[in-house]
């Protein structure tokens, strides 16, 4: 059901889609946080009213911890949107601090070609409390989907973003850092797209351009990947646990460093078997700088042979977000690789 957040002057148009999150939550009997739906967050933010903007507020479904969040939801999510794509000038979710940046790295895939703002907020405190945060970053977020470039009046920000603690990343350039204090997010490897101090500064020069061609909200996300955590003391039996598990497709191969791995036999074997059945493999480091450089030390050098994806400068996020949408595209083992090399969303830097 879509009802009116609140009433005043339309003039930009803003749809919030709420998922659930810290930002909505409320505390149960035996002192767990819980969601509650959005009737509490207008209630405790009357400012949406002074907002030059008609906001209208509806729910992806009952709300959520994020850290229950599915692809389904995102594929939900999508398809939200772009049934509501020509009725708004842009869309604010809200949605837990959790998987935040999973969930905004996902849609920057599956909406294609996006020519409006797709803002992702949260809260690290409860809109009811008194030193919530949800006001800033809601209040914001708003402002941030509906800016518009002065001279053309066009969008501003054509990209799905996030924004919190007072800076607008790209979505799927984002990761959660921090549980305890506000500034719950950075941006990893690039910079901030806009700021927000006394004035909303944009850094015009690192947004997307508008595209050319119209919206296009991909449906398909495959589910049969996984991430392979290296860490010294992996064993053979545990790494082919993952490795041969039926069906699978594809897997993040979390590597140390500039993308280094073991050189042991059985280490090499078990990866040369998985790119043997058809298995990708894209190599993104654990650092959470610099990027993966194959072939930089001869512990990396193999693994460009037998086949695995140097992931360059991207986020674990946006790397197993980037192989669910690449694979489901369901392209030739040649494209699906060039796909997964190319930078389609602003997920990585090429050098
Ligand atoms: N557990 C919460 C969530 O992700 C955390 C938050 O929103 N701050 O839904």
């Amino acid at each position: 059901m879509l009802v009116p957040a609140v009433e005043n002057r339309p003039q930009t148009s803003i749809l919030i889609i709420y998922t659930g999150g810290t930002v909505g939550m409320a505390y149960n009997k035996r002192g767990e946080l819980v969601p509650m739906n959005f009737e509490q967050i207008r209630k405790k933010m009357p400012e949406l009213r002074q907002l030059n903007m008609q906001v209208d507020v509806t729910n992806l479904g009952d709300p959520i911890d994020s850290s229950n969040v599915t692809a389904q939801d995102w594929l939900r999510l999508a398809a939200l949107i772009e049934e509501k794509y020509e009725h708004y000038d842009g869309f604010v979710v809200l949605h837990g601090t959790d998987t935040m940046a999973y969930s905004a790295a996902a849609l920057s895939f599956l909406l294609e070609n996006l020519g409006k703002t797709v803002v992702f907020t949260g809260a690290q405190v409860p809109v009811g409390r008194i030193r919530t945060d949800a006001r800033r970053n809601l209040v914001t977020a708003l402002e941030m989907a509906a800016a518009r470039c002065s001279t053309a009046g066009t969008v501003r920000v054509p990209e799905v973003c996030l924004f919190f603690n007072d800076q607008l990343i790209r979505g799927n350039r984002a990761k959660k850092v921090e549980s305890q204090q506000y500034n719950a997010f950075r941006s990893e490897n690039y910079p901030p797209l806009a700021e927000a101090g006394i004035e909303l500064e944009f850094n015009d020069k690192q947004i997307r351009p508008l595209p050319a061609a119209p919206l296009r909200a991909h449906q398909q996300l495959e589910e049969n990947v996984t991430i392979v955590h290296l860490f010294p003391g992996l064993t053979e039996r545990m790494l082919r646990a993952q490795l041969e598990a039926p069906g699978l497709r594809g897997a993040v191969l979390l590597t140390y460093g500039a993308g280094n791995a073991p050189t042991a036999p059985w280490f090499l074997q078990a990866l040369r078997e998985a790119t043997g059945r058809g298995v990708l493999l894209l190599n993104v480091s654990q650092c959470e700088e610099g990027r993966v450089l194959q072939g930089r030390y001869e512990t990396s050098a193999y693994l460009t042979e037998m086949g695995v994806l140097g992931g360059a400068d991207i986020t674990v996020e946006a790397a197993i977000t980037k192989l669910m949408f690449v694979l489901a595209l369901n392209e030739k083992p040649a494209r699906t690789r060039e796909l997964l090399l190319q930078d389609l969303r602003g997920e990585i830097t090429i050098l």
